[in-house]
């Protein structure tokens, strides 16, 4: 190849690798104080600032207005994360306006719930994270809390199952679960009731991950926004 035919391809590679990239500078430009966010018929589900830019990476700590276009009859809109957790209706729609506060340091994430393994998202925000305070009671935490920076958090393998006409039983590495740390979790549901599903719950929070009408086996993506004890329970 003779050189200058070299230099073109090398240019235009450059251009391409520069053309990518762009779009995470651009995030950090389009800031906004209000969010849209968005779940619809078709399976999408995100979250933008005023110039429809999508809110990831890492964004700004502070006070946002987030307006919500849930215009789906199937899915919802749920924000959660520190100090936030907010959730439309999964059946019917709604256009709610939120206000939310983003700590610093934190992770935030969005899901539709009944469909949390292929429609989310997350971003993180700036600065360095508060220490972490549990509020009231008498809530055992067990050591870790607050260490890693957030930035990779493993995923953990569940399981939760239903019988016929059994109780639920949730286990994690084999063991009876107890106390789960907030995270991402991969659960393997196996569910063999016709007429109950099967959802994970803590102090209103309810993480779906079989409906009713499912029977049989299936693997799902769910992140639990809150250490606690998690109760496996049929809905
Ligand atoms: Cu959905």
């Amino acid at each position: 190849m003779p050189l200058t035919r070299l230099v073109a391809v090398a240019l235009a590679a450059t251009v391409l690798v520069a053309a990518t990239g762009a779009p995470t500078d651009a995030a950090t430009s389009a800031v906004s104080q209000t969010l849209h966010a968005y779940v619809h018929e078709d399976n999408s589900i995100g979250i933008t600032f005023d110039d429809g830019t999508a809110v990831q990476g890492t964004i700004p700590p502070g006070t946002y207005t987030v307006d919500v276009i849930d215009d789906a009859d199937i899915h919802n809109f749920h924000l959660m994360g520190p100090g936030v957790d907010m959730e439309t209706d999964v059946n019917g729609l709604s256009t709610p306006t939120w206000s939310v506060t983003f700590q610093a340091g934190s992770t935030y994430t969005y899901q539709c719930d009944p469909h949390s393994d292929f429609m989310y998202g997350s971003f993180h925000t700036s600065g360095a994270a508060a220490p972490t305070t549990v509020g009231g009671g008498s809530v055992s935490t067990s050591s870790g809390t607050g260490q890693s920076n957030g930035s990779t958090p493993a995923v953990k393998r569940l399981t939760a199952s239903l019988g016929a006409s059994g109780a639920p039983v949730l286990k994690l590495a084999g063991k009876t679960a107890g106390v789960l740390q907030a995270g991402r979790y991969s659960v393997s549901v196996v569910d063999s009731s016709k007429a109950h599903g099967l959802a994970l719950r803590l102090a209103g929070h309810t993480v779906t991950l079989s409906g009713k009408a499912f029977v049989g086996k299936r693997t799902t993506t769910v992140t639990l926004a809150g250490a606690g004890r998690w109760k496996l329970v049929s809905v």
